[in-house]
């Protein structure tokens, strides 16, 4: 009797550890987006590209055994801010394997710490912890076609200081193809504590500006100074990985866009780019 309960003990033990397993593949590809033919890299959950690079959710004291593969003809990395930043290259055509616990709740970014990783898309998120709220994503991206066609071909490993963005995504689509993303497209009802995950995985800073609620800072891994603000609009720097919570207060049908209106068009055309909905129900 004794031996059975001290083997339950430990099977509740290795349960409660959580450990698991993440296989992710870096894609290159020449994807076209809105009328643009660019250059393109993403993390995907299956050797086929997607420009919508993959999403994590974990619970708080997941250990993860991440195996990553490199699908591309140059080298690649798998960088977490404050986790994992050295000793992690994947060369071309081969894999590797990283344990990583994450001991606190929040968001981070992983991406590929290379100009033709992290500047071509190569980038997404983690979201630990929040169990049983709903959960939105929002991954930020921005591309100008020629630098990403020389980027890719090695012409140049910079972005220039006159960077002029032409494209501007939220998990790879931009409006109004984010109104077709279920973790783009926020759904829900009034008293809901609904967190949103957000990483800005591009070549700039963008601002949120939320319609008709204000929303809670919970974590901040760039601008980690405001935690606990709570505002409509929320200062997004590159390379941040962020937690919002939003309480909504009353129903309606309200936008969520980039301050920046530059980043509310395609290629010049406004409305498009970074922009979708918060829907909320009575
Ligand atoms: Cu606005």
């Amino acid at each position: 009797m004794k031996q059975f309960f001290s083997i339950w003990c430990l099977l509740v033990l290795a349960l409660s550890a959580h450990a698991q397993e993440v296989t992710l593949y870096i894609n290159a590809a020449l994807p076209t987006i809105y009328t643009q033919d660019i250059a393109a890299a993403s993390f995907n959950f299956s050797p086929t590209f997607e420009m919508k690079n993959a999403i994590v959710e974990l619970e708080v004291g997941d250990e993860v055994q991440f195996i990553i593969h490199n699908n591309d003809t140059v080298p690649h990395t798998f960088t977490i801010d404050g986790l994992l930043e050295s000793d992690n290259t994947i060369a071309p055509s081969t894999f590797e394997e990283f344990s990583i616990s994450f001991l606190e709740s929040g968001t981070h970014r992983f991406y590929s710490d290379l100009a033709q990783g992290k500047w071509l898309g190569a980038s997404g998120s983690i979201l630990v912890g929040y169990t049983g709220n709903p959960k939105f994503h929002w991954n930020l991206f921005d591309l100008q076609t020629q630098l990403s066609h020389d980027l890719q071909q090695g012409v140049t490993d910079m972005i220039p200081s006159d960077y002029q963005p032409e494209m501007f995504l939220i998990n790879g689509a931009f409006y109004p193809e984010t109104l077709d993303d279920e973790d783009t497209y926020i759904t829900g009802a009034v008293g809901d504590q609904i967190i949103i995950s957000i990483v800005n995985s591009g070549l700039m800073d963008h601002i949120f500006h939320f319609h008709g609620y204000h929303v809670e800072i919970l974590d901040a891994k760039v601008l980690g100074d405001r935690v606990g603000w709570i505002k409509d609009s929320i200062p997004i720097k590159k390379g941040e990985a962020m937690t919002v919570l939003l309480v909504p207060d009353k129903p309606g049908d309200y936008p969520v866009h980039d301050h920046n209106l530059i980043a509310v068009t395609n290629v010049g055309f406004y409305p498009g780019g970074m922009l979708t909905y918060l829907s909320i129900a009575e």
